[in-house]
């Protein structure tokens, strides 16, 4: 236990639960003069002989995580998840015209517009450039659901997964190109019968923008842009163009339906309500709905991340929000990453609330929905929307969702 959480020692933790089946120091001590006597364990009665070897791993048949499809997208189970990698078959989906079959023999990725010069690339000319892998997050700007109390992580922001991703750099292939100095943004398009594009500031691909083909150490999944997306660290999930075809580096922003529409929010005079950066959130992933505790130890687990840069600090409140306590990060902290932290909690078996919030390296400070509310007035829309989340703790142990007017 690396938190001082008073009353909470080893000794009550391990108590009842597992100290009976500890073999006593003399049998360990014993070894060399006589053969230790283990003590006996029951043969699992659910055993079964294995299939042995086979070309493919699978699930165990009693974990059964699953993502959560609506007809646009699919939730990754949060509350499943023990650390801060999505398997790539739970990474979440966004897609606004389904997933394309592609194959990347006949797929190429034109760059042109304020060019040195035009250039087309396939999967295996990216292969070719020097590779580049980084864990970060995607999320939906649209992450965001409330209504009721049986809501479970997945439910209310399973729009946001982490990988690690493998690819090139944008600013390698823009280099190759040569970029015209007076381009200053550049349009990506994707290839799937929504055509989506989005324009993004060139600054972008001279920082951190890579162009990616793989996700977990394999070639990225279908529903994440297969055979190449762009991966834009940090900024709203739309802009990261799956399937993508083509690049065109231009003058102006394109304001493309995406960016004049429901994503960006109100663009007047060319002026975004929102940064491209999705600002800093936090939620416990345990426990959650729905989970049921009991009274004594209880190990709060959630993730936080900031689209600015690192998580600076997560506090948690077993109290409603009245005192916050500093959680344990797990290292390393990465910059725009899921963070996993860790808080230890000795529940006293009344009925509360427990809440999470994070301070990324910027300074800033996730806000609560009334703040969130205060800040941008009633018509406050779904995007960009990263209130702290509220739990309720009830007396018989069970949790739910707090969920808070929006008005
Ligand atoms: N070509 C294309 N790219 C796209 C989309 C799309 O529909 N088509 N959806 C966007 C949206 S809204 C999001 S949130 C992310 C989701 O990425 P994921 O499905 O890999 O989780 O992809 C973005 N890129
Ligand atoms: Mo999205």
């Amino acid at each position: 236990m690396s938190q001082k959480s008073g009353k909470i020692s080893r000794r009550t933790l391990l108590g009842g639960v597992i100290a009976a089946a500890v073999l006593p120091v003399g049998n360990l001590l014993a070894i060399g003069n006589s053969k230790p006597q283990l003590p006996a364990v029951a043969d699992d009665p659910t055993k079964t002989p294995g299939p042995g070897p086979s070309p493919l791993g699978r699930r165990s048949p009693f974990e059964n995580p699953v993502r959560k499809p609506s007809d646009i997208s699919s939730r990754t189970p949060l509350q499943d998840m023990h650390s801060t990698i999505t398997p790539a078959d739970l990474h979440f989906e966004r897609h606004h015209a389904g997933v394309p079959t592609i194959d990347p023999a006949k797929h190429e990725l034109l760059i042109h517009g304020l060019v040195g010069t035009a250039m087309k690339f396939t999967l295996a000319d990216l292969k070719k450039f020097p590779s580049v892998t980084r864990i970060c997050f995607i999320e939906c700007a649209g992450n965001f659901r409330t209504g009721k109390e049986e809501m479970t992580p997945q439910d209310i922001l399973g729009l946001t997964s982490q990988s690690e991703w493998t690819g090139v750099m944008l600013s390698t292939i823009f280099n190759e190109v040569g970029i015209d100095p007076t381009a200053k943004w550049f349009l990506a398009e994707g290839s799937d019968a929504a055509v989506m594009t989005r324009t993004i500031p060139l600054a972008k691909a001279w920082d951190d923008a890579m162009i990616v083909y793989a996700q977990n150490g394999e070639a990225i999944r279908p529903e994440q842009g297969y055979p190449m997306r762009l991966l834009l660290p940090g900024f709203e999930g739309n802009m990261n163009i799956k399937w993508l075809r083509r690049i065109e580096l231009s003058e102006e922003p394109y304001m493309t339906r995406e960016e004049t529409s429901k994503y960006t929010y109100p663009v007047k005079d060319k002026i975004r309500m929102f940064s491209f950066e999705l600002d800093a959130r936090s939620i416990i992933t345990y426990p959650s709905y729905p989970a049921k505790i009991a009274k004594g130890y209880v190990q709060i687990r959630g993730l936080a991340w900031s689209g600015r840069g690192k998580v600076n600090q997560v506090e948690v409140s077993t109290d409603k929000g009245q005192s916050w306590q500093k959680a344990v990060l797990q290292e390393p902290v990465l910059s725009k990453a899921h963070t996993y932290f860790r808080f230890d909690w000795d529940w006293n078996g009344e009925a509360t609330e427990i809440l999470s919030r994070v301070t990324d390296e910027t300074g800033y400070l996730q806000p609560t929905l009334k703040q969130l509310i205060e800040a941008r007035g009633p018509n406050i829309g779904g995007y960009h929307m990263n209130p702290v989340t509220t739990w309720q703790i009830k007396q018989d142990g069970s949790v739910l969702f707090k969920p808070e007017p929006l008005k």
